[in-house]
């Protein structure tokens, strides 16, 4: 078994590579949940349905996100009737939301609800929320606002000064009841090209992931997001130096390197080998992490494996 560790738009790239080559029952997806938001009375949870699109072929690849294909006849006529509505939703995105929605209602858990959505849509691989607890990655602006990160990036499309980032209720986030378990049952646990902050950040920043990776790091590799000073997409470099570190893969490597007993940077950066390996103490490979194609992804994948 494989786990991926995925949130935002690089690790699900590289999950399309993997399922060139392995199974999807073959795979458990810890996404994160930190960017979950109750939106108009419902709660969206995008990097879970990333993931759920991605396994059961309804994916917008184009941006990475919502349903292809997808209209926005609802959102829009919201649009007319209520101008705060800045978080567009598609029509069919609208009916997991209120599927959802209606089971957190009836008392559900997120995993439990995830599982019961992976079977309707046919999925074989095990994805499931980092948490179960709600949990969400807050930006904090240099004029001392306090806002949930999708208002960052989607509503202020990331224009903001970052004084911080902080999750909330991370402190007390558990694991889903079989998480642990599919953890145990994997190979290999697979960070991928994700941004570290809020993608990655807050999955591994619970306790029990955390100390599982700490004690399985043979096992634990990653895949840089930054490749020079640059993020490969979104956010990264701004939230990484907003939270002190180098935008850079050793920068990186440095967020990692109790987790993790390998890392994967790109080859225009091959010449940072020797000081990653040296600050960090992890096995540094440089190879082509840029997927422009799922060929480009599968690549990478099957060197990943045979390593
Ligand atoms: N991203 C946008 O840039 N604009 C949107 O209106 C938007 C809506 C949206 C709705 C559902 C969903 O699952 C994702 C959505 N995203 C939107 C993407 C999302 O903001 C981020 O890309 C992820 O949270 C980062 O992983």
């Amino acid at each position: 078994m494989i786990t991926f560790l995925s949130g935002g738009t690089g690790t699900p790239k590289l999950i399309q590579g993997f399922r060139r080559i392995i199974n999807d029952n073959q795979i458990n997806i810890i996404a994160n949940s930190a960017d979950d938001i109750w939106i108009n009375g419902l709660y969206v949870s995008p990097d879970v349905d990333t993931i759920l699109y991605l396994f059961s072929g309804l994916l917008d690849v184009s941006k990475y996100w919502g349903i292809k294909g997808d209209t926005y006849i609802t959102s829009d006529f919201l649009n007319q009737i209520e101008c705060k509505n800045w978080f567009s939703l598609g029509d069919k995105d609208l009916a997991i939301h209120l599927y959802r929605t209606q089971k957190i209602r009836e008392g559900m858990k997120l995993s439990e609800i995830t599982r019961c959505l992976c079977e309707k849509l046919d999925i074989d691989a095990n994805i499931l929320p980092c948490s179960d607890n709600h949990i969400e990655t807050r930006i904090i602006t240099e004029e001392g606002e306090d806002i949930h990160f999708q208002e960052f990036w989607v509503k202020l499309k990331g224009e903001v000064n970052i004084k911080d980032v902080y999750i909330k209720q991370i402190e007390i986030a558990e694991v889903p009841d079989k998480l642990l378990e599919s953890l145990e049952q994997s190979d290999l646990v697979i960070i991928g090209p994700s941004n570290p902050i809020t993608s990655i950040g807050p999955i591994i920043k619970i306790k029990e992931i955390n100390n599982w990776m700490k004690r399985n790091k043979e096992k634990c590799i990653a895949i840089s997001p930054i490749i020079g000073k640059k993020a490969i997409s979104g956010p990264a470099a701004q939230l990484m130096k907003a939270k002190g570190h180098e935008v850079t893969a050793l920068g990186v490597s440095e967020i990692y390197k109790d987790l993790i007993s390998t890392f994967i940077i790109d080859q225009k950066d091959s010449a940072e080998i020797g000081k990653i390996t040296q600050t960090t103490g992890i096995e540094t490979l440089a190879e082509n992490i840029v997927f422009k194609s799922e060929i480009d992804a599968t690549e990478l994948s099957k060197i990943i494996l045979k390593h």
